[in-house]
């Protein structure tokens, strides 16, 4: 049967009926995608504006990378890592020397890439920094978000992420965000194996630390021999303006995880680099994951890397941003109280209440005129369209955005 025979009611009924109810998506349901655009079920058009959480920072279903997942698709999907395959060490080459870095360990989703570099730091403590059995500690910040597993929501604030899954992972240090005399206080600890944030933090409503932050955290992660953990799921691959957020201050942290658009949308691809002094500290067996690493990702991980180097995303971000933003700003719209963010990860906070639902309003008003957008709580909405979004698209979004908001 063809899709389009059935209404979206259907579809929302079949997934609220038979899925649990862990998301409150907005009443769209899509069947299509296309570099900055998704349809409907009835074939309806849309700016995609939140790109899967910037999973899709190369547009939907990008011919290349398409090309790339359907030629080993036929060739060969997985082996598991009992065996070697002809493309992970490509991918392995090429990433690293993108990135930067030694080596790569390859996972799954972007959370177990936090896992991975968590205990990677770990064992790095106890082997090289001679840190006593059981004492290493990591510190987070305040309103960080990496993820749905028992370790990453011990390290959650927030408690619509922690409530009611405790007991919770010990060991963990919060400080504030953005603040970098705690964060020195906090290393003083010889105990400390890892300081792991943001560049930017993402659900938290993407929240811009002040220029020298991060220029400060690997300064202080130097002098108190601590591992510097850059989460850049969100921020990495071209998003904000370049290659990864940090390149914004010209800092290497000793360990940086990626994952979302490591495969422009098609799978599952986390990735953790590390030079050697780290990497070599977990050793055969002592980690690892059935498809981390399969040749099917491998070949989608390149062709989603040579898509951003080779059509410029980077440079296309850090342009259309700052666009993005200033026409934004000129908005004159009472509800608008700040636009902020880096490249083409930005977000608009409504002069409202986070309890508040105008923020869900006003992405139904956007959805109604044809851009899909999502609120991160009641009063921050998130703008992060595909990087391969033209002038004259932004322009248009620009159109659909102002007059949601003059309806509203
Ligand atoms: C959900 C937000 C985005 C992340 C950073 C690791 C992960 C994420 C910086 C884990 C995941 C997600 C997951 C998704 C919603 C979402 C999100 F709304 F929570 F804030 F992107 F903006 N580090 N982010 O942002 O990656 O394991 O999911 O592959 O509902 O959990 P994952």
């Amino acid at each position: 049967m063809k899709s389009n025979a059935k209404t979206p009611e259907y579809y929302i009924q079949l997934e609220d009926k038979y899925g649990a109810h862990n998301y409150h998506p907005l009443p769209v349901v899509l069947s299509r995608g296309e570099g900055v655009f998704v349809w409907d079920v009835n074939n309806k058009k849309y700016f995609d504006f939140l790109s899967a959480y910037s999973a899709v920072n190369q547009g939907h279903c990008h011919p290349h990378i398409l090309n790339a997942l359907t030629r080993q698709a036929k060739q060969l999907t997985l082996t598991s890592r009992a065996f070697y395959n002809d493309q992970l060490g490509e991918y392995e080459k090429l990433i690293t020397e993108i990135m930067g870095y030694d080596k790569i360990l390859p996972m799954n989703t972007g959370v177990e890439g936090g896992e991975t570099a968590i205990k990677l730091a770990k064992k790095w403590a106890y082997k090289v920094k001679g840190i006593k059995a059981n004492q290493a500690r990591i510190v987070f910040a305040k309103n960080n978000f990496w993820g749905r597993t028992q370790a990453a929501v011990s390290a959650s604030t927030d408690p619509s992420s922690y409530s009611d899954y405790g007991p919770f992972m010990p060991g963990y240090d919060i400080i504030d965000y953005n603040n970098l005399d705690a964060l020195e206080n906090i290393l003083k600890n010889h105990d400390v194996a890892a300081f792991m944030v943001e560049p930017i933090q993402g659900e938290a409503g993407v929240v811009v630390p002040d220029y020298g932050y991060l220029k400060g955290v690997r300064n202080l992660c130097t002098k108190y021999n601590v591992l510097f953990i850059a989460d850049e799921v969100q921020t990495g691959l071209c998003r904000t303006g370049k290659m990864l957020c940090v390149q914004h201050e010209n800092v290497q942290p000793d360990i940086l995880i990626l994952g979302k658009a490591l495969s422009g949308g098609f799978l599952p691809i986390s990735a953790v680099l590390a030079n050697d002094d780290i990497m070599l500290c977990i050793q055969a067996g002592e980690h690892g994951s059935t498809y981390g690493g399969n040749p099917l990702a491998a070949a989608v991980g390149i062709a989603s890397l040579e898509v951003l180097i080779e059509e410029n995303l980077a440079e296309n971000a850090e342009q259309l941003g700052q666009y993005l933003r200033t026409q934004l700003q000129h908005i004159n719209h009472p509800l608008i109280q700040v636009v902020r963010g880096k490249g083409l990860l930005n977000a608009i906070v409504i002069d409202e209440k986070e309890e508040s639902d105008t923020a869900w309003k006003i992405c139904m008003e956007m959805s109604k005129n044809g851009l899909l957008a999502k609120p991160t709580h009641g009063n921050i909405i998130r703008f992060a369209p595909p990087l391969t979004i033209s002038k004259n698209q932004i322009d248009d979004c620009l159109e659909i955005i102002e007059k949601s908001f003059r309806q509203f």
